[in-house]
């Protein structure tokens, strides 16, 4: 038998749990993965600070200039381990149609078998760390905790940003005797030998094979989206791929709005969008940028925590004119994953500013033969504290009530600037439609387009059927549920060129937004939702033409034809999960639609 010894190794305070469950797997575990060390991570500033000293040691980190980023870090990642493998993403159910067609599939039995493989003696030679976390506020009743285990001291300092890690969350668990199982290791970094499986039924993550974001740290994309919405169906609240913002009107009122985008649509920059020069008084507060959690509350209204506390943001076009508060709160205590640095180890990446790259993302001198400085999905990890347009209600307990939820994707064409649903049952239909092209967040061809629905298809942990119908059901829940609109940042015209000019502008979108939740805002009817009427959306000071404003807020009734048609055939696909009600909704549609041509 392995010479397996018990926890020797602690940096900070030494923690031991009284949970039983969690005892007996750390120890299953590391009787699995034969780890030389087992430390048990506390969370605080010693812990962290003795782990980058290490990292520094081993090349995992680079430090960055002192003077212009104290506490700033640089990691390169391997470079066939950029971004989320979908391919190598499982959800494990008994009953393969609850996974969904939404879903990679395989079966509890096979998932462990094959991930368990290749966790044997996967930590030898390695410390395995022990990341008791909460997501959301540590006192909130949306919130809940995980535990993580991984051989990954990247992994835990990035948890340490990204979410409450250490003691608070630990003496949760033991109050409330659950939490999620997270199991992570690097294993060889093979794509070969990768795996990220979910077991939802057992609430439980098993990833092998890649340090990247969204499959290494389990909080988030594993953790906050796949099982959580799985936990959410049965629990009755919704786990989404949604920004959170507050917009503080200039008589001081502050309005919530829960945006959903595919990964790397400028969720982030949207989140900490700063007003037009127009715009006096105006504010945008930052409650989230990437993950909402939601539930009815006792007044009917539609609460929502963003369960991370930190931002794993993509750094290309992150810029002094697109996200200034993201730029500002990147000079100190951030890490950068695979951004370029400059010769003075500044960090890099293109529409950053007009330094000169020295070393591109793998670390060769810079030469644009080799393609961008910075690779297009690199990312940085920075505590939520550090952002200037953070929101004080971050850490409320109950959250905020959302007056609106936005949906939007990628999309050269068809889909106008905004439009607001009729009802609800119309508004689930807009968010299942939602078709976006694809980036650089995943492996893959960039630039294509997918139905995204809800922004969820990589994320959503059960079948999209299933998914829709629970949706559908918040209509019987509440008649005070947040209104819904689609919007798309994205149009061009015929040359490439972006119609509208998008980040602090988008304001004006969202102005109108709140405008119809208050029963205000001009708009006019079409069959596929409700447009802004001519004026309604204030373009002063924007120099824009009326004839692309035109084009940017009208439909054109054959093109939406095909979608619809494209709509239907995509929506059929989930067969006998596909709730009746969903389609009436799309029939609707094509009715109105129709009766346009006649
Ligand atoms: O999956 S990640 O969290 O690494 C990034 C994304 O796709 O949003
Ligand atoms: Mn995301």
């Amino acid at each position: 038998m392995h010479g397996f010894t018990q926890p020797t190794f602690n940096i900070g305070s030494v923690m031991t749990t009284t949970n039983k469950l969690l005892l007996a797997w750390v120890d299953e575990v590391a009787r699995l993965t034969k780890p030389d060390r087992i430390h048990w991570c506390d969370g605080s500033d010693e812990e962290n600070a003795a782990l980058i000293e290490q990292m520094l040691e081993s090349g995992d980190l680079i430090k960055l200039n002192k003077d212009t980023h104290p506490n700033c870090f640089l990691h390169r990642s391997d470079p066939s381990d950029v971004a989320r493998t979908e391919h190598l993403t499982f959800v494990c159910t008994e009953n393969e149609a609850d996974a969904g067609p939404n879903n990679h599939w395989m079966s509890p039995a096979d998932g462990h078998a094959k991930v368990d493989a290749l966790f044997d003696g996967a930590m030898q030679g390695r410390t395995m760390y022990v990341i008791p976390y909460c997501m959301g506020p540590i006192d909130s009743p949306l919130a809940r905790c995980g535990v993580e285990i991984t051989d990954s001291p990247y992994v835990v300092v990035n948890m340490r940003l990204m979410t409450r890690m250490g003691q608070p969350a630990l003496a949760r668990i033991e109050r409330e005797g659950h939490f999620v199982k997270g199991l992570h290791s690097t294993g060889d970094l093979s794509p070969e030998r990768r795996m990220i499986t979910h077991f939802p039924e057992e609430l439980a993550i098993k990833s092998i094979g890649s340090g990247y974001g969204g499959n290494a740290l389990l909080g988030k994309k594993c953790h906050a989206l796949r099982i959580a919405s799985w936990q959410a169906r049965e629990e009755g609240w919704l786990a989404e791929h949604m920004l959170i913002v507050g917009i503080e009107n200039p008589q001081g009122e502050v309005h919530y709005i829960a945006a959903a985008f595919p990964s790397a649509c400028g969720k982030t920059n949207l989140a900490m969008l700063i007003p037009p020069e127009s715009h006096k008084g105006w504010k945008v507060w930052t409650v989230g940028d990437d993950i909402c959690w939601m539930r009815v509350g006792e007044d009917g209204r539609m609460w929502a925590i963003n369960p991370e506390a930190g931002f794993f943001g993509v750094a290309p076009g992150t810029g002094a004119k697109t996200n200034p508060n993201a730029l500002a709160m990147l000079d100190h205590d951030a890490i950068f994953t695979n951004v370029a640095v400059t010769d003075d180890m500044q960090p890099w990446w293109e529409g950053k500013d007009k330094q000169v790259p020295a070393f591109d993302w793998q670390g060769r001198p810079y030469d644009s033969k080799n393609g961008p400085a910075a690779h297009p999905n690199s990312r940085f990890t920075v505590s939520a504290k550090q952002c200037a347009s953070a929101s004080p209600e971050m850490d409320n307990p109950t959250g905020v009530p959302l007056s609106a939820i936005v949906f939007g994707g990628r999309r050269k064409e068809l889909a106008p600037l905004v439009m607001q649903a009729r009802d609800w049952n119309h508004g689930v239909l807009m968010g299942a439609s939602v078709a976006s092209e694809t980036t650089a967040a995943a492996t893959g061809a960039v630039g294509v387009v997918r139905r995204d629905p809800m922004a969820m298809k990589p994320f959503c942990g059960y079948n999209f059927g299933d998914y829709w119908a629970h949706w559908l059901s918040f209509a019987d829940r509440s008649d005070k549920l947040p209104q819904i609109f689609h919007v798309n940042w994205f149009r061009q015209d015929d040359d490439g060129k972006f119609l509208w000019p998008g980040f602090g502008d988008n304001l004006r979108v969202l102005r109108w937004v709140l405008d119809r939740c208050a029963g205000r805002g001009d708009a006019v009817e079409t069959p596929v939702g409700w447009l802004p009427a001519k004026g309604a959306l204030d373009t002063s000071g924007l120099n824009i033409d009326a004839s692309v404003m035109d084009e940017l807020l009208s439909i054109d009734p054959a093109a939406w034809r095909d979608e619809v048609t494209a709509v239907r055939e995509y929506l059929e696909s989930f067969g006998d999960r596909l709730p009746d009600d969903l389609l009436d909704e799309l029939q609707r549609v094509e009715k109105r639609l129709q009766s346009e041509a006649a």
